[in-house]
């Protein structure tokens, strides 16, 4: 993959996303997407369908894939992502954090609401970013991302959302998650607005992508994707790169991939920990 030119590195950097488009090589796509596929018979610890009761379609998620699956953490070096998180972010080393998939069948309702990736995640700083692979067509009407230009210099933290938890009591949205969320969830006062209704305000970008493009994004702009109202399975990789000055900010509520336990490093301290956030990129 080609690194970035000055002008992307612009628009990521005054925008929050940046497309790319063919970043990454159609033969390399083609074997990710097959092991992609293939997780939906046999998922990881964290995956599964998370298609409501009864819906249509199939809303199907996986992440942090590559400990336990030598073919993704090939997948995250081969990509050559990392390096362009590396001249997106201004940083020497990048890391990986984790890997995410997405896949939606057609007729799937699942939305993500408009959410930033940053209060998920139990590091913190401002060279985090991710690569959103697309590994199938992907437009507007069939789910593809769509972001909040400019969202992540507002200094501005939105609180989590998990619409499919809605109406659940505190308890009940731990036992479904994890301890700590309920209490995480109500921490932030700051509830994301419903952006696409001010667009004297706020400006929309909408990305239409094909297999091999990427959208670049920092973990603190607000993004949001809808449901597939297409005819074609719809399937991404999102890897989560940590830079420079990306610090562990382990708290209750944060996805528990890695929790404080599982790492040598204490809270503020920089990412150096190799044996859990591999080095990708740089020494
Ligand atoms: O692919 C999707 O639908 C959601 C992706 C996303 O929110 C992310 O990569 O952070």
């Amino acid at each position: 993959m080609d690194v970035l030119t000055d002008d992307q590195v612009a628009r990521f950097r005054s925008d929050g996303v940046v497309h790319l488009s063919q970043a990454v090589d159609q033969a390399l796509v083609e074997e990710i997407l097959d092991s992609v596929e293939r997780l939906i018979e046999s998922p990881g610890r964290f995956g599964g369908d998370m298609t409501s009761n009864r819906a249509p379609g199939m809303f199907f998620q996986d992440r942090y894939l590559h400990p336990e699956r030598p073919d993704f953490r090939r997948f995250a070096e081969a990509s050559g992502c990392a390096s362009v998180a590396a001249k997106a972010t201004n940083s020497t080393n990048i890391r990986l954090y984790y890997d995410h998939v997405f896949i939606k069948d057609p007729g799937t309702q699942e939305r993500f609401v408009w959410h930033q990736d940053r209060p998920y995640w139990a590091v913190d700083g401002t060279q985090i970013c991710s690569t959103w692979l697309a590994l199938t067509d992907a437009n507007a009407h069939s789910s593809a991302l769509e972001f909040v230009r400019g969202s992540h210099l507002w200094d501005r933290t939105f609180r989590p959302e998990y619409p499919a938890l809605e109406g659940l009591s505190p308890g009940e949205v731990e036992r479904a998650l994890w301890e700590g969320v309920a209490r995480h969830i109500e921490s932030f006062d700051d509830v994301c607005p419903a952006f696409e209704e001010h667009p004297d305000l706020y400006e929309v970008l909408s990305f239409e992508v094909v297999p091999g493009d990427v959208l670049l994004f920092d973990f603190r702009t607000v993004h949001r994707s809808g449901p597939n109202d297409g005819k074609n399975r719809r399937a991404a990789i999102s890897w989560r790169w940590l830079g420079d000055d990306a610090f562990w900010a382990p708290k209750d509520g944060a996805d528990p991939i890695i929790r404080d336990r599982d790492t040598v490093l204490g809270p503020g301290d920089l990412i150096t920990d190799d044996q859990v956030f591999p080095l990708i990129h740089g020494r």
